[in-house]
């Protein structure tokens, strides 16, 4: 095996016996041939389109899921990723039949094989299939924001809301990707418009989520438990809440977020749940010590999930593109209702939550509150209150590292404001920083796709302040990434002009020294160096 799409890859290099994230050899290769013959999948659905025929929603709701089944952490079922494969190369060739003609389209579009060819051909396909290092490394950044593309592609369907034109788009430079004919050049080019597909990708899912459950807002959510038994949700998708707190409504079942569903108690139609309880726990990496400490059911609905303690991984459920062997997995309907009555019953035989923290914690900073405080901001800008923003969006993860993003934030001048997205937070959503003039010190929009309310936020303070580019803002970028929604949330950001973006705790292995270079030298990309040089460098 060979993976390099993560933070945390082994060595900063590669994972290459098995994968720092619990990934096996055998589902590695599985998910590099979902790759392949999906990158065959979206060059028959560009060769159908130039012919002027229509491609099937189904087929871009298969790519999308596809590639978000090979998120890290996402999937690690051997049998589930096989299924996706088998039902690919069957769409494949109906797509081959439609299109009549098959000159000229890549191997990927016409391979096909049986279950037991999936680990010989996986071998022909992996990342180490393109010789040249800089191709190879920008094929995989262009890949794996397509990845973080497809994720929230994903979510805005599970809420009826599709934009075919960034379907084709996302067909488009996937398949560009098995192109030879393209030059480094011609792969910059596309991986910056990746980046501008990317703002539409977080658009479309910002106006999908607030459509369905209105604008977030200031909440604060308590962190403590309750006496009944309880249900855990983690991952980003909110139509899986929402149909869980129907369905766990007067059974006596309370629900908790984890992680990344969190901001979900910023949107005012989730608040109308009695039994929406609060949020337990931390960031995806501590969940097997969380997990346990729960005592109920665990409904993972996308990535991160870890391998399972045996402890509790009876408890474990997934749905959505998430999979781990031995786990129960719950699937949408025809009509995209999912079932959680069993999940709802185990709960009923647990033991209340262990507590592990008290308190509250205050978020819902998304676009429009901000907009609503924007009076206040500007004013305390133009005191000089509040000196600087510093944008600490994006991942958390294992790495010991990362106490450098709670060092920095415990640092920072009393009169800089975090704003912050992704899981990231947990770093230092529980440090007390205080507020100025009654505005918190740490400000946050809600998940990694909400890093668009920072991109909007950042974009009318540029209005506002009558000023010609976003870089001249009071506004700095320190950045912590670990899997593929921060590329795209990175490259979405590049899109905008963005400049000067600190990414830590380490560059991304799957970028070339020529392709930092090209990074650097054209956007200022940067990593990180200590607390105390880095806050000179970005705070001043
Ligand atoms: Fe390694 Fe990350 Fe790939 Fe997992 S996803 S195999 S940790 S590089
Ligand atoms: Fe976190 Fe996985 Fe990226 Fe959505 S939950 S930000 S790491």
């Amino acid at each position: 095996m060979f993976c390099f799409q993560c933070q945390e890859t082994a060595g900063c290099k590669g994972c290459t016996r098995a994968g720092v994230c619990g990934k096996t050899p055998e589902v590695a290769g599985l998910q590099d041939l979902l790759i392949y013959v999906t990158k065959g999948t979206s060059a028959l659905a560009c060769a159908l389109r130039d012919a002027g025929k229509e491609v099937p929603v189904a087929v871009d709701r298969m790519v999308t899921l596809n590639l978000f089944t090979t998120i890290t952490n996402a999937n690690f079922d051997a049998e589930a990723v096989t299924e996706r494969i088998e039902r690919t190369l069957a769409c494949n060739k109906e797509l081959a039949q439609t299109l009549g003609s098959t000159e000229g389209l890549p191997a990927a579009a016409l391979w096909q094989g049986a279950r037991k060819d999936f680990s010989a051909k996986a071998r022909e396909v992996g990342v180490l299939a393109t010789e040249d290092e800089d191709i190879r490394s920008l094929r995989e950044l262009i890949t794996y924001g397509l990845k973080g593309l497809s994720a929230y592609t994903s979510h805005a369907d599970a809420l009826l809301v599709r934009d075919p034109e960034i379907d084709a788009f996302l067909q488009r430079a996937l398949a560009a990707t098995l192109d030879d004919s393209l030059s480094v050049d011609d792969l910059v080019k596309l991986t910056l418009e990746c980046g501008s597909w990317g703002v539409k990708g977080m658009a479309q899912l910002d106006a999908a989520n607030t459509k369905a459950y209105g604008n977030p807002e200031v909440t604060e959510v308590e962190i403590g438990v309750r006496k009944n038994p309880g249900i855990l949700v983690s991952g980003h998708d909110l139509r899986d809440l929402e149909m869980l707190l129907e369905q766990t409504a007067g059974t006596g079942v309370d629900v908790y977020t984890h992680s990344e569903m969190l901001p979900a108690h910023y949107y005012p139609a989730f608040k109308k749940y009695p039994h929406f309880a609060g949020n337990y726990g931390n960031a995806w990496w501590k969940q097997t010590e969380e997990f346990e400490k729960f005592r109920g059911p665990i409904l993972m609905t996308t990535n991160c999930v870890v391998p399972p303690k045996d402890s509790y991984k009876g408890r474990l459920w997934t749905t959505g593109a998430a999979g781990f062997p031995g786990c129960a997995h719950i699937d949408a309907d025809a009509e995209g209702n999912k079932d959680f009555s069993a999940l709802i019953e185990q709960a009923k035989t647990c033991q209340a939550p262990e507590e592990i923290e008290q308190g509250t914690i205050v978020g819902g900073f998304a676009h429009e509150q901000v907009f609503a405080l924007a009076d206040k901001v500007v004013a305390a800008v133009k005191s000089g209150a509040i000196r600087k923003f510093v944008v600490m969006a994006g991942c958390d993860g294992r790495h010991k590292t990362r106490s450098y993003y709670t060092e920095f934030a415990e640092k920072l001048p009393k009169d800089v404001v975090i704003l912050t997205a992704g899981c990231a937070k947990y770093r230092y959503n529980k440090l007390n920083l205080g507020d100025i003039d009654g505005i918190p010190r740490v400000l946050d929009a809600g998940q990694c796709n909400d890093s668009y309310s920072l991109a909007l936020i950042a974009l009318k303070l540029k209005e506002i302040f009558g000023l010609d580019d976003v870089n001249d803002l009071p506004i700095a970028f320190n950045i912590a990434w670990y899997e593929q929604k921060a590329v795209i949330v990175l490259l979405a950001l590049l899109s905008l002009g963005v400049k000067n973006i600190h990414l830590g705790p380490t560059l991304p292995a799957f970028l070339s020294p020529n392709v930092t270079k090209v990074l650097v030298d054209n956007f200022g990309i940067g990593g990180i160096t200590t607390v105390d040089e880095d806050l000179k460098l970005l705070i001043g």
